[in-house]
């Protein structure tokens, strides 16, 4: 059924040539942990192996743009590092310790073809909540347009724990089990993942 809200018909794309990196923050544990077996969920469904899948957390959401920073910085190393191992392999012949090396599916040494950011802000009693949902808003923009890499905006920003509860898809006290947004996301990130190799 076609609803007004949501990312529209759902299209299928073929995420098994994909790397993805997840960060997610640790604050509002339960809501978190809902949303990434939700981001995993959509990454598993649309091809994307699990050795392809790097996961690492930090405390709480303010931390987010500067870990996905890392985090894509290091797969970069990574992956012009094993392109070095890759040349000397091809220079030194088969019989080399690095034959194995290069002829490995070199997919789990690729940059992340996205990376997916989650975090929840629940509101409190001071002006906390705004800066920070600000700062990590316009973060992970600028990483994403800075770094050339998708971004996915997993950021739950929330008046209330039950509307975070009803977003992971868990029933809360009001008993309203809501869409995991999580699988949004992980469904968003095959989808730039893949446009990015090729817009035209
Ligand atoms: C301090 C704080 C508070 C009050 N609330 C949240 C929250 O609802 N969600 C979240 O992800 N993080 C929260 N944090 C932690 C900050 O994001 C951050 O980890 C600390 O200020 C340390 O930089």
């Amino acid at each position: 059924m076609t609803t007004l809200k949501g990312p529209g018909e759902p299209k299928t794309y073929d995420g098994s040539g994909l790397r993805i990196g997840i960060v997610h923050a640790r604050w509002n544990t339960k809501i978190i942990d809902a949303l990434l077996v939700g981001a995993k969920k959509a990454l598993a469904k649309a091809g994307v192996k699990r050795e392809n899948i790097v996961t690492q957390s930090v405390p709480g959401s303010y931390e987010l743009p500067y870990a996905v920073k890392q985090l894509y910085s290091a797969s970069q190393v990574q992956s012009s590092s094993t392109g070095i191992v890759g040349a000397a392999a091809d220079l030194l012949g088969s019989a080399s310790d690095f034959t194995a090396l290069s002829s490995t599916p070199a997919i789990s040494s690729h940059p992340f073809d996205a990376i997916i950011a989650i975090g929840v802000l629940i509101k409190g009693e001071t002006m906390h909540f705004e800066y920070i949902a600000d700062a990590v808003s316009h973060g992970l923009m600028r990483l994403q347009l800075e770094g050339n890499v998708p971004v996915i905006f997993g950021l739950l920003t929330l008046l209330n724990e039950e509307q975070g509860l009803a977003r992971a898809g868990i029933a809360g006290a009001g008993g309203n089990e809501g869409h995991n947004h999580g699988e949004d996301w992980g469904s968003a990130a095959v989808e730039l993942g893949v446009k990015r190799k090729g817009w035209v």
